[in-house]
C-alpha cells in the first residue's frame, strides 16, 4: 500500500471548474455521464490524471471526440495539450452490490451516496482531492413510483416526466464551488417534515427532513435542532445561511454519524430520529450535537475547505469546537465539558500512547478513512479551545472575520487559519502552531511549596513531550488555576502561560498553604501529574469555583482510592476504603444546590477503560477487584441517601433528575438483591427510554433474575425499531458474564441483526470490543478471536467498519505480557489475510511494526 505524505504535496496541474453529471439510476445498469470543464494550470504534463476505483468505463471523449487514453486500477490517463477542454466521461455502476458504503450505494432501497474523504471517484472519474472546486449541474433519472423524491446539492431548477417508462428526472444546480467530497445526491420514498427559517438579512429558507416512510413523528427534534443552529450560528459567529433550501435525509446504512454535503446533509437514522418512547435523553442531546455540526460545517468545511486532507482538523477541530460551544450555550456548559474531557483522557490519550498517534495535522497517510479520528476531531477541538483561551472571545472572533474574508471560496490550510488568528489579535502564535505537528499527550509535572513566613506559595511547571520515541519541542500550554484558602474562598483564579519546559509561578500573601485547583477544566489536552491528597481533593470537590474542576476532584478522588486497593491486593493486604472518600460523596448526594446532571456525572464513577488510561501498565484482574471494591463500598455506605434522592426525584420529568435517578438506581443494584423490586416497578412504569434502559443496565449490573423477562418483554415491544434494538444488543454485549462471547454469537443470528449495517455490527461488537473491558480482555483470548473473526468478515465487505473496530485490539501497550502476546496473534491472522484492506493494512502493520 502507498503512504502519501504532506511534504510531497503539488497543487493541481488541471483543474474543473464545474462539471454537468447525469446520473441515470437503474439498478445494476445504473449509468453516470460525467461532463467536465477542464483547465490546463501549468504547461506539463501532457497527461491527465483523474482517480477512479471500482468503476466500469463505458467511454471517453475530449472535445466531443475520442481520444487517447489509458486505465489503471485507480487512475484514468487521458493524453493531451489542450489548455481547456470538455472531458465526457460514461461509467457504469452497481450499486446495489457496493457494501463499502462509500460511492454510491442502496440503504434500504434508497440510492444515497457518501463521498467524503475519497468516494466520489466511485461515481466517475475525477480529480478527486480537495483543492479542486467546481460548480455542479446535477440531472438524476429513476423509476417515479420506487424513487419520487430526487435529491442533490444547491437548488432545484427543473424537473420532468417521462410517462412511457414511468421515470421522472430532476435538475439540481449548485451555485457555491465545492470539492466533490460534497457531493451527494439522494433518490428514494420518504415522509418529509418541512419547515423554513427567516435569515438575519430576512431570506426564507425552506428545510426538510426526510426520513423513511412512518417515522415522521420521529423527525421534530432534528428540525428543531436545525432552526437552533441557524439561529445561534448568526447569534455568536454571526454567520448566515446562504442557500435557498436545506436538506436532511436520514438513512439507516451509513459509515458514520453524518455528512455535510452542501445543502443536502446526510444523516445516519440514529442521529435524526427520536421520540420520548424510543429515544433516551443522550440521543436528544447526540441529535443536537450532530445536527448543529453538520450545519456548522456550512461555513467551516464547505465555503471555507481544506486544501489537502492533512488539513482535516481545519475543519473538523474547528466545527467540534464550534458544536461544543453550541451545545454549551443551549444546555449545561459544565456537563458538556466533562462529555468532552471524557472523549479525550478515554479516547484520545489511548489513541495518542498507541501505534496510531499521530498530531492534528498528521504528516503520513495510507488510507484517510483511518483519519477520522478523536485526534483529529477532538483534539482538534481542544487546540481550538486554547486559542479561544488565550485569545478571548473578541480577538477569536475577529480572527474568524478574518479568515473568512481572507478565504471564503478556497481550499486552505490549518497555517492560514493561525495566520488570521494572529493578524487580528496581534497575538504571537509561533510557539501555539506546534501543537499542529506535535504527536504525543504532552507530560506537565507540578510541584509546589509554601514558605510559611514568607507567605509565598510557588508552583512549578514541567513539561515534555514523547511520541513513538520521539522527543517533542516546548508548547505553549495555557494552564488554569485557582487557589482556594482554608475556608473554600477562591484567591487566585486565572490562565498561567507555560512556555518553557520548567517554570515557576509565585503568589504572595498567604496565611496557610493555599489547595491548588490545576488545569481547570481541562484547559489543554495534556497529562497532568501532582501528588494529589485527600484532604486537597475533598476541599476542591466541596468549594473549587468550576464544577468541572469539582468533577475532575471527584474522579481523581476516586481513582487514587482503586489504585491504592490494587496495591493492596497486590502485597496480598486487605482492601479499604478512606472515610473522606465515602463523605466526600455523601456530600454530593446530599447537596440539594448541586446540578442534579452533575451529581449524576460525579457518581458515574470512571470505568475501568478510563482507569487504564491513568496507569502506563496495569494487572486487569486486580483493577476489577478494586473498582468493584471501590464501588459497593461507596453505595453501600451511602444507600439510604442513594434511595431516599431516588424516591424525590422520581417523580420529576427532566433529564437532569433522571440521570441522578438512574445512576443511584443502578448504584444500589450493586450493592444488593433488595433493590430488585425497585428495578422491576421502574421498568414496568417507565414512559420513556431513558427510564426503561435504565432499568434494564440496572438489572444487568445486579446481574437480577427478572433480567431475562425484561430483556424479553423490551424485545417484544421493540423489535420492528432498529435503533432501539441496537440499545438492547449493546445492553447484552456489555454484559460482565462469562458466557458473554456466546450470546453475542447468538444474537447475531437474531433476526434483527445484519452484518451489512454499520449500526448494528457497531452496537452489539463494537460495544463488546470497545466497552466489555473484562470480557474483552479474558485471558484464554477468546474476545479476540471472536474480534478477529469478525473482522476478517468486514474486511471484505465494510473495510471502513472493520478498521474503527481494530481500536481496542492495537492498543495492547498496557496489557500483561501473555495478554499482548494473544493481542499481537490476532495481528498476525490479518496481517496473513491475502486481500487485507488498506484500512486495516495501515493499522495492522502500525501496531505490529
Ligand atoms: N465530515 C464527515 C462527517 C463530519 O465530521 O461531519
Ligand atoms: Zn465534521
Amino acid at each position: 500500500a502507498q503512504v502519501k505524505h504532506l511534504k510531497d504535496y503539488t497543487a493541481p496541474t488541471f483543474t474543473i471548474n464545474h462539471i454537468d453529471l447525469n446520473v441515470i439510476l437503474d439498478g445494476e445498469n445504473t449509468k453516470v455521464v460525467a461532463l467536465s470543464k477542464v483547465i490546463r494550470r501549468n504547461a506539463q504534463p501532457l497527461e491527465l490524471i483523474l482517480d477512479g476505483e471500482q468503476l466500469n468505463l463505458v467511454s471517453v471523449k475530449l472535445n466531443g471526440k475520442g481520444c487517447e487514453y489509458r486505465q489503471t486500477d485507480s487512475q484514468l490517463i487521458i493524453k493531451t495539450n489542450e489548455s481547456e477542454f470538455e472531458l465526457e466521461i460514461i461509467t457504469a455502476l452497481n450499486p446495489e452490490a457496493n457494501t463499502s458504503l462509500e460511492g454510491l450505494y442502496m440503504s434500504d432501497g434508497a440510492y444515497c451516496t457518501q463521498c467524503e474523504a475519497e468516494g466520489f471517484r466511485r461515481i466517475t472519474y475525477f480529480l478527486d482531492r480537495p483543492d479542486v472546486l467546481a460548480t455542479y449541474s446535477v440531472r438524476i433519472e429513476a423509476d417515479k413510483a420506487e424513487f419520487p423524491f430526487l435529491l442533490s446539492n444547491g437548488n432545484l431548477i427543473e424537473q420532468g416526466e417521462m410517462p412511457r417508462s414511468g421515470r421522472h428526472f430532476v435538475r439540481w444546480a449548485d451555485p457555491f464551488p465545492k470539492p466533490c467530497y460534497l457531493f451527494a445526491l439522494v433518490a428514494g420514498d420518504f415522509d418529509l417534515l418541512e419547515d423554513h427559517f427567516i435569515t438575519m438579512s430576512g431570506r426564507n429558507v425552506t428545510l426538510q427532513v426526510f426520513v423513511d416512510k412512518g417515522n415522521l413523528h420521529k423527525a421534530d427534534h432534528a428540525m428543531v435542532s436545525l432552526k437552533k443552529s441557524m439561529k445561534w450560528d448568526e447569534e455568536r459567529f454571526g454567520l448566515e445561511y446562504d442557500l435557498d433550501i436545506y436538506m436532511i435525509v436520514a438513512v439507516d446504512f451509513f459509515n458514520m454519524g453524518a455528512m455535510e454535503n452542501k445543502g443536502l446533509n446526510v444523516f445516519n437514522t440514529k442521529y435524526v430520529l427520536a421520540d420520548k418512547a424510543s429515544a433516551t435523553d443522550e440521543d436528544y442531546h447526540g441529535i443536537e450535537s450532530v445536527v448543529g455540526h453538520e450545519y456548522f460545517h456550512n461555513w467551516t468545511g464547505n465555503r471555507v475547505t481544506c486544501r489537502d486532507w492533512f488539513q482535516l482538523s481545519l475543519k473538523e477541530g474547528l466545527t467540534v469546537f464550534r458544536d461544543q460551544e453550541f451545545s454549551s450555550d443551549l444546555g449545561s456548559r459544565a456537563v458538556n465539558r466533562i462529555h468532552a474531557i471524557k472523549v479525550m483522557k478515554n479516547q484520545q490519550f489511548a489513541e495518542d500512547s498507541g501505534p496510531m498517534s499521530h498530531p492534528i495535522r498528521p504528516e503520513s497517510v495510507i488510507e484517510m478513512n483511518n483519519f477520522y479520528t478523536v485526534t483529529v476531531y477532538n483534539k482538534g477541538a481542544e487546540v481550538i479551545r486554547m486559542l479561544h483561551t488565550i485569545l478571548g472571545e473578541t480577538a477569536f472572533q475577529a480572527g474568524m472575520k478574518c479568515y473568512f474574508e481572507r478565504h471564503d471560496g478556497q481550499a486552505v490550510t490549518c497555517d492560514d487559519f493561525v495566520n488570521a488568528m494572529e493578524e487580528a489579535s496581534g497575538k504571537d502564535l509561533q510557539q501555539f502552531r506546534r501543537w499542529y505537528s506535535q504527536a504525543g499527550t504532552p507530560l506537565v509535572i507540578v510541584e509546589d511549596e509554601f514558605n510559611a513566613e514568607s507567605g509565598q506559595y510557588t508552583l512549578t511547571i514541567k513539561q515534555s513531550v514523547e511520541s513513538q520515541g520521539v522527543k517533542g519541542q516546548t508548547l505553549h500550554i495555557p494552564f488554569s488555576l485557582e487557589l482556594l484558602n482554608v475556608d473554600g474562598d477562591s484567591v487566585i483564579n486565572q490562565v498561567l502561560h507555560v512556555k518553557k519546559a520548567t517554570q515557576q509561578f509565585t503568589f504572595d500573601g498567604f496565611k496557610a498553604k493555599p489547595v491548588a485547583s490545576l488545569l481547570q477544566d481541562f484547559s489543554a489536552p495534556v497529562k497532568l501529574q501532582y501528588e494529589f491528597g485527600f484532604d486537597q481533593l475533598v476541599h476542591t470537590m466541596r468549594f473549587a469555583s468550576s464544577e468541572v474542576a469539582r468533577w475532575e476532584a471527584s474522579v481523581q478522588l476516586f481513582s487514587q482510592s482503586v489504585w491504592e486497593n490494587v496495591a493492596q491486593l497486590s502485597a496480598k493486604e486487605v482492601m479499604s476504603v478512606d472515610s473522606r472518600v465515602i463523605e466526600a460523596f455523601r456530600g454530593v448526594i446530599l447537596d440539594a444546590g448541586l446540578d442534579q446532571a452533575l451529581v449524576s456525572e460525579i457518581l458515574n464513577f470512571p470505568a475501568a477503560s478510563a482507569l487504564i488510561e491513568q496507569v502506563s501498565s496495569v494487572d486487569l484482574d486486580g483493577l476489577q477487584m478494586a473498582r468493584e471494591f471501590v464501588v459497593e463500598e461507596i453505595a453501600s455506605a451511602t444507600q439510604d441517601e442513594l434511595l431516599a434522592r431516588y424516591r424525590e426525584l422520581s417523580v420529576i420529568d427532566n433529564p437532569s433528575a433522571r440521570a441522578f435517578k438512574n445512576v443511584a438506581l443502578c448504584l444500589l443494584s450493586a450493592v444488593s438483591q433488595e433493590y430488585e423490586t425497585l428495578v422491576i416497578e421502574q421498568f414496568n412504569a417507565s414512559n420513556n427510554m431513558t427510564d426503561s434502559l435504565a432499568a434494564l443496565k440496572a438489572a444487568t449490573t445486579g446481574q437480577f433474575d427478572c433480567l431475562d423477562t425484561l430483556l424479553s418483554d423490551f424485545e417484544t415491544t421493540w423489535h420492528t425499531t432498529p435503533l432501539v434494538m441496537d440499545k438492547w444488543f449493546t445492553l447484552q454485549a456489555l454484559s460482565n458474564t462469562d458466557d458473554v462471547i456466546d450470546s453475542i454469537k447468538h444474537l447475531t443470528h437474531h433476526s434483527s441483526f445484519s452484518f451489512s449495517n454499520p449500526n448494528r455490527v457497531r452496537s452489539l461488537i463494537g460495544a463488546f470490543a470497545s466497552g466489555n473491558t473484562y470480557q474483552f480482555h479474558r485471558k484464554d483470548g477468546s474476545g479476540y478471536a471472536y474480534l478477529t473473526q469478525i473482522l476478517i468478515k468486514l474486511n471484505k465487505s465494510n473495510p471502513q467498519v472493520a478498521s474503527r473496530m481494530i481500536t481496542p485490539l492495537i492498543q495492547f501497550a498496557k496489557f500483561d505480557r501473555a495478554r499482548q502476546d494473544l493481542m499481537k496473534q490476532a495481528l498476525v491472522t490479518l496481517q496473513k489475510l491475502p486481500d487485507l484492506s488498506k484500512d486495516l493494512y495501515e493499522k495492522v502493520n502500525k501496531a505490529l511494526h
